[in-house]
């Protein structure tokens, strides 16, 4: 059987316990790696390389740190195929969207960053009058904990160790048990592009052992996390009273609020991919979706019929639309939800079932699920599913719209479809969401600030925000 290894000072290694947690192919069900059962020793191992190779890192000229990042970024679109294979074979995502958008991105997101760390700049105030003046000074934060879930594994993996490498931390980094291959193939990539040993570290484990030692590490000074908000808010408590810096982008119950004047096809095409691609498991899905009364029953008959003609199958076939869900559990979970529409006032109007792909009777597929509800407070309305699982509702007027969307505890992303600018701009500036598609959904240009309120985390990533996280400011003023 493969086995995964942590990636600690440039070599890789097993974990100090020797101890292996089963990898299984949601495809087929079967185990078919193992990976590290890693423990509070590795993560210490991975600390004492991070803290060594800091020094010399974090003073490595800027066009250095680029040249690496860029490296590894073409690296990994050098290794598309292998990696985009290894990621729809993890997660159970269909290999086309791997090819094209995880893979792509997670190169992206280092040459980006590569690009951006050039370009960061801080700010100077003159004291005007007292003959002072002050510059912000911002410098690595030292060692940092990363740590990513599994529903986009090594798009938000990336996502985080790309800037906080730029900004010249070193980083102690941990992937979701549940996904953790292409983390591990990047590891080799990084010893290909030169990057300097200690400076990555990558150690797998499960989350309340490996990831809570990452978390309670007292030297390790902040911590960017992507995952659920109950652990969000389990981490927030270990991490507070040692008063790290904390990113944590967290789940999303997202709105589509959908009108009359919009421009229908193109609308009813993007509602399909924000409701169910990637099997519906991104935390930016549109997963409320709320339709203007008088378009409301064609809306829904259209929406059915595209539902249903898109194909649940083996993720590695080309015509696959929707894959495996990316666990047992994660099935079971999300099928419960399906499974109370009933007793919640809903009605199940397509999908619904699991579904059995022949050749691959145990994976983890289930068929992409609409949902009528009635009452917006119902917990298939409230609570974040996060599989192929949406709910529709129609509205009546603005206001309503607006009220139904801000009506949870999440407030990640929205989607407003109008041709109205008018109502567009008053809905965007009101809505509980760190971001707001209009006409669009999942548009990312990389500058833009990302990350969500309420339950759906604090702080920024993306762009200068990610590199403003990943750095100190300090104000040092002069007197002349
Ligand atoms: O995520 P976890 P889970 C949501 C989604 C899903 C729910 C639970 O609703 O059903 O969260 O998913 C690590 N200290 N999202 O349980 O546990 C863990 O090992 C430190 C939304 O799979 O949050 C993994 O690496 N780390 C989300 C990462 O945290 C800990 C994407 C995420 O796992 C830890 C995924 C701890 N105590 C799920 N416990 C999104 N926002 O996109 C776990 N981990």
């Amino acid at each position: 059987m493969k086995k995964i290894l942590n990636y600690i000072n440039g070599e890789f290694k097993a974990p100090t316990n020797n101890e292996w947690i089963d990898n299984y192919n949601p495809s087929n069900g079967e185990v078919y790696s193992l990976i590290p059962n890693s423990s509070s020793d590795d993560i210490e191992e991975a600390y004492k390389a991070a803290a060594k190779a800091f020094p010399k890192w974090s003073n490595t000229t800027l066009e250095y740190r680029s040249k690496i990042l860029s490296n590894i970024a073409n690296l990994i679109e050098e290794n598309l195929e292998e990696f985009a294979l290894a990621e729809a074979i993890d997660n159970g995502k269909p290999l086309s969207l791997a090819k094209t958008i995880d893979i792509p991105r997670a190169s992206s997101n280092f040459q980006f960053f590569a690009h951006a760390i050039t370009q960061f700049s801080s700010e100077a105030h003159e004291s005007v009058g007292l003959n002072a003046f002050n510059f912000t000074l911002r410098t690595p934060i030292g060692v940092v904990g990363c740590i990513s879930p599994w529903n986009l594994p090594l798009y938000l993996f990336s996502w985080k160790i790309a800037p906080a490498l730029a900004a010249g931390n070193t980083v102690v980094a941990k992937p979701s048990e549940v996904t953790p291959m292409t983390a591990y193939l990047l590891g080799k990539l990084c010893v290909k592009a030169g990057l300097p040993n200690g400076v990555l570290n990558i150690v797998h484990g499960l989350g309340h052992t490996t990831g809570q030692a990452i978390v309670e590490h007292e030297k390790i000074k902040a911590i960017s996390f992507t995952g659920g908000t109950a652990t969000g808010a389990s981490i927030a408590r270990t991490a507070a009273p040692m008063f790290k810096k904390l990113s944590l982008e967290l789940g999303g119950k997202n709105p589509n609020l959908i009108f009359a004047d919009c421009d229908y096809d193109k609308m009813l095409n993007v509602t399909l991919k924000s409701s169910f691609a990637n099997q519906g498991q991104i935390c930016l899905c549109g997963s409320r979706i709320f339709v203007e009364r008088s378009i409301y029953y064609k809306f829904k008959t259209d929406f059915i019929v595209k539902t249903k003609a898109l194909k649940v199958g083996y993720p590695i076939d080309p015509d696959t639309n929707i894959g495996a869900l990316v666990s047992k559990p994660h099935l079971e979970k999300v099928k419960s939800y399906i499974d109370i529409a009933e007793t919640e006032g809903g009605t199940v109007l397509c999908g619904g079932n699991y579904v059995t792909v022949e050749g691959y009777e145990n994976g983890y597929y289930l068929e992409p699920t609409i949902i009528e509800v009635k009452d917006a407070n119902c917990r298939l309305n409230q609570e974040e599913i996060f599989g192929p699982v949406v709910t529709i509702m129609p509205f009546d007027t603005d206001e309503e719209a607006l009220a139904l969307a801000n009506g949870v505890k999440y407030g990640l992303s929205s989607t407003i479809w109008t041709n109205n600018l008018t109502r567009s701009m008053q809905l965007a500036k009101h809505l509980h969401a760190g971001i707001v598609w209009i006409n669009t959904w999942l548009m990312r240009d990389l500058r833009t600030p990302f990350g969500g309120v309420k339950d759906s985390g604090v702080g920024r990533e993306g762009g200068v925000e990610a590199l403003r996280f990943f750095t100190e400011p300090k104000n040092i003023c002069i007197k002349y």
